[in-house]
């Protein structure tokens, strides 16, 4: 991972995350989160609390997609088969399996919805538009309904110290506006995928509100 962030190099993880039979792979959909943790990182310690818990749900992961149990762990839709059959998931309250590759990846994926929502916002905004405003009605739409009232309040206060929308425009490394946008143009329909492919997954097996 190099140090400057880049919003093509967060496409290009997302597009290679996508099987030619429309899986997902966790080592790509991981490294997309790094690359956003990195950018996080950037914008001051104010954020810490946030990169942290994601770092923390990405190693879980990477345990156990490094451990002996790995090659289960290459595809979420491998992960999930895995964990169901082997009943290593918490399904209704926690207990003997409180931090299982599913209910790990559920969190980034709440948060992946977060992500397009607000992207999508920033695509669309007016060069006037608030950075802070777009964030929290993408969270409030999103995030907000999984998290308690505490949380909800020390998101808010971070998001007060996001940096402007133009700041935004130039950390993505992507060029001028017009050519951030095009790529946000081209960006957002790959996170879609990826959010609806894993979204009717979890779906399907029951696993949206795992504890
Ligand atoms: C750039 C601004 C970042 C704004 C992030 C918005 C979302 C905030 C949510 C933060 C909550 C973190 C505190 C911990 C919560 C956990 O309790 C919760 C549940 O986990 P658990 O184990 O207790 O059940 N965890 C989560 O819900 C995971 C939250 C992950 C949030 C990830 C946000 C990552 C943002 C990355 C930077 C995106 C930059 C966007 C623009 C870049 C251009 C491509």
């Amino acid at each position: 991972m190099a140090d400057t962030f880049s919003l093509q190099r967060v496409l290009e993880t997302f597009r290679s995350s996508l099987t030619e039979n429309k899986e997902v792979y966790i080592k790509y959909y991981i490294a997309g989160w790094k690359e956003l943790v990195s950018f996080m990182n950037s914008l001051g310690n104010v954020f810490s609390f946030i990169s942290k818990d994601v770092i923390c749900k990405i190693q879980i992961l990477e345990n156990f997609l490094s451990g002996e149990n790995g090659s289960h762990y290459v595809t979420i839709q491998s992960m999930v088969k895995y964990e169901l059959e082997n009943e290593l998931v918490d399904l209704t309250k926690r207990g003997s399996h409180p931090e299982s590759g599913c209910r790990t990846l559920l969190r980034l994926h709440r948060a992946l919805r977060w992500l397009e929502l607000f992207l999508e916002r920033l695509r669309t905004s007016a060069e006037d538009s608030k950075t802070s405003v777009m964030c929290s009605d993408a969270y409030n739409e999103s995030l907000a309904q999984h998290h308690p009232w505490l949380i909800r309040k020390a998101v808010g206060v971070a998001f007060c110290a996001l940096p402007g929308r133009d700041t935004f425009f130039n950390v993505m490394n992507a060029g001028d506006q017009v050519q951030v946008v095009a790529l946000l143009g081209e960006s957002l329909p790959l996170i879609s995928e990826v959010y609806q492919i894993t979204e009717d997954l979890y779906a399907k097996n029951n696993l949206l509100e795992l504890p």
